[in-house]
């Protein structure tokens, strides 16, 4: 029998801020990640902080973005959105900016190999997670089949996951590459087979791998929300969207019939 696997309790998370709620003291010290718990930039960077183990040294503060809190974008991060941090006395964004921060500026275990062919490859894949997303959307707002720049992308990330052999992840054992990608596979492995009965794992069998050993580590698992929960609001959201497109497109048409 496999050994069971360690379990930590869950960490006990507060609930997310609106705007009938107090700011918290800021800049008195606290070291604070704000997070929207279902966000998937804001999970990337609360990953790497429970990773790092630095749940003591840096806490989370949930924003309720239906319902944010004035102060928020007047106090604490301009842009208004999540993640951000509060450190040092100054704030900082930008997902995978933070998770490279954490990595920097705090102790705990190495998000980034050694290997110089590994930080390269780490590079290349930072770099091409915005045109992943892109490239996985664009097929769930569509209402054809899954289309082929949806399949290349899942199949180039399949690859890439085959690239080091000493281990099931990006670069064989974990690091931020993951971080940056598991929140996003997560969400599009439950919204296609859910809104395109299509399973992103089919004959990707190091997806497959990568998805069961990711689901080990409790620093990524503590952050997962009800799936159930995430498709409703993506539903609701792709729904907006594509709204937003029709009129867009059928005010340029109706421009066009009148010009001809
Ligand atoms: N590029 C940013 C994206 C962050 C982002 O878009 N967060 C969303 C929530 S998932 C947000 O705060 N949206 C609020 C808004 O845009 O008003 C990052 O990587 O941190």
């Amino acid at each position: 029998m496999a050994p069971a696997l360690p379990v930590s309790p869950k960490e006990a998370l507060p609930s997310p801020l609106t705007s009938a709620s107090e700011p918290p003291p800021l800049f008195d010290g606290t070291t604070r990640l704000y997070v929207a718990y279902h966000c998937p930039f804001a999970q990337r960077a609360w990953i790497a902080r429970n990773y790092k183990g630095l749940q003591d040294k840096i806490k989370i503060v949930a924003i309720d973005l239906a319902d944010r809190p004035a102060w928020y974008k007047e106090k604490v991060y301009p842009e208004n959105k999540v993640p951000s941090l509060e450190h040092n006395n100054q704030v900082k964004g930008e997902s995978l900016d933070l998770v490279r921060y954490f990595d920097s500026n705090f102790e705990g275990p190495s998000l980034l190999p050694e290997d110089p062919a590994k930080k390269q490859f780490a590079e290349e894949l930072l770099a091409y997670t915005d045109a992943f997303n892109k490239a996985l959307y664009s097929s769930l707002l569509s209402k054809e089949d899954v289309s082929e720049e949806t399949v290349a992308a899942l199949d180039k990330i399949e690859d890439a996951l085959g690239k080091f052999n000493d281990g099931p992840f990006f670069l064989g054992q974990f690091s931020l590459v993951d971080i940056a990608y598991v929140p996003f596979i997560e969400r599009f492995q439950i919204f296609y087979s859910n809104i395109k009965n299509y399973d992103i794992t089919k004959g990707r069998p190091n997806l497959q791998k990568f998805i069961e050993e990711v689901n080990k580590i409790y620093a990524y698992t503590q952050t997962k929300q009800d799936p159930q929960f995430i498709l409703e609001l993506t539903k609701k959201q792709l729904g907006l969207i594509s709204k937003h497109l029709t009129i867009i497109l059928t005010s340029r048409l109706l421009k066009a019939c009148d010009q001809g």
